[in-house]
């Protein structure tokens, strides 16, 4: 009885110790932000295994920068259990914005016909950004 006691005690300490550590990796990843441009742009290469996808992973855009050809579909997908949205900050890109929040698994399309680079964001989550560079 006492070996239970203690065991369940040490669980709840490695889960209280995994939860702190997630949160401190998000929360770094979030003030790193702005000055990480270059890193997020090798990310994109590394998320190409599915081409002209933009999956939602750990409350980010998991592709800080896609690169496509005019008239391509990009496909946004929420990989999360949390809801995300994908919202461009330019009111004349509204069109592409997603029509509600995402849940886990649903997808959001849109064909990029104006050459160009749209920035985006979530609404929930104001410092998930990233961008399409749509070009000729
Ligand atoms: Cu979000």
């Amino acid at each position: 009885m006492k070996n239970r006691l203690i065991m369940l005690i040490v669980v709840a300490v490695v889960v209280g110790v995994a939860a702190i550590a997630k949160n401190s990796s998000n929360s770094s990843s979030d003030m790193a932000g702005m000055n990480t441009s270059s890193n997020k742009q090798s990310n994109s290469s590394e998320a190409s295994a599915e081409p002209n996808t933009v999956p939602i992973k750990n409350i980010d855009y998991t592709v800080k920068k896609l690169t496509i050809k005019k008239g391509t579909t990009v496909t946004w997908r929420n990989d999360d259990t949390a809801q995300h949205d994908v919202i461009f900050d330019d009111s004349s890109m509204s069109e592409a914005n997603s029509p509600s929040l995402l849940s886990k698994g649903q997808k959001h399309q849109f064909t990029f016909t104006k050459v160009g680079t749209f920035k985006y964001h979530c609404t929930p989550h104001p410092f998930m950004q990233a961008e399409i560079e749509v070009i000729d």
